[in-house]
């Protein structure tokens, strides 16, 4: 912000918003061709339900994948903080294996080792982590994004439905669940990671496997995944049944 020529920052934001405006208009028209090209669905084309839709409802998902957290240099790195340890009382088990149900219909269920996932392009990024609790902290988390997984491992969901598709994440023995709105899951800056601050996952933060997801508070950033599934209705949500709001996000 420019806070010295406040006049100068309106006309800036202004100019954004016309550039942001026109970039949207012609997204929108790429995006109605492909649209067109789109599954039929209970006999209409989902355009026709998108337009059924809250404008503010449409604009959150129309904006999800460009609207990009803030990332920091290496020296905004802050120490790592432990919050919340629901489902790591255990040590991390010998034979953990990534459990993956619903990604396609040919493969309702499979298992997927470290190796996998590693095996994906590796992604490195330094942003604001925050908890609800009202801290936040800079952290660098390397992995793989959730969205090349799901190119590579779940085929059915490269095209999902938005405003309708979910993954739910789980620990391996299931006592702390979050569920992700798919536009959130394939954000470009949401992880499966397996770094923090550069060094291995330790079990306390999620080893060997976390969601890194900085458009969401820590709640949804859940650690030690067990399991994803992919689904059609909202999966459970731990602190959602706490009273927490479900989308958590920002
Ligand atoms: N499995 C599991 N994941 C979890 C939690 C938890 O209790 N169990 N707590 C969440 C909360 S509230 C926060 S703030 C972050 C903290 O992550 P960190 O310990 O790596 O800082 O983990 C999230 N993921
Ligand atoms: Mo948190």
């Amino acid at each position: 912000m420019n806070l010295d020529d406040p006049r100068a920052e309106m006309r800036r934001l202004t100019r954004r918003s016309l550039i942001t405006g026109g970039i949207a208009a012609a997204a929108g028209f790429g995006a109605w061709e492909w649209l067109k090209s789109r599954r039929e669905d209970n006999g209409i084309y989902w355009p026709l339900r998108l337009v059924l839709r809250a404008n503010e409802q449409i604009t959150r998902d129309y904006f999800r994948e460009t609207r990009l957290s803030r990332t920091f240099p290496p020296s905004a790195i802050d120490a790592p903080r432990a919050n919340g340890g629901i489902g790591l009382e255990q040590p991390v088990p010998a034979d953990w294996s990534l459990r993956v149900t619903g990604a396609s219909d040919s493969r309702p269920e499979f298992q997927l080792s470290l190796a996998d996932i590693q095996a994906l392009p590796k992604v490195v990024q330094i942003t604001e982590f925050k908890c609800i609790e009202g801290w936040s902290i800079i952290q660098q988390w390397g992995g793989a994004r959730f969205s090349d997984f799901v190119s590579k491992y779940a085929p059915d969901w490269v095209d999902y439905d938005p405003g309708n598709d979910y993954a739910g994440l789980q620990t391996p023995g299931g006592e702390y669940y979050v569920g992700l709105d798919m536009d959130s899951a394939v954000h470009p800056q949401t992880l499966l990671a397996y770094e923090l601050n550069g060094k291995p996952l330790e079990p306390k933060h999620g080893a060997p496997l976390r969601l890194a997801v900085p458009i969401k508070y820590g709640i949804k950033n859940l650690k030690r995944i067990g399991t994803i599934s992919f689904v059609h209705t909202r999966p459970p949500d731990y602190w959602a049944e706490q009273g927490y709001d479900y989308y958590a996000g920002f």
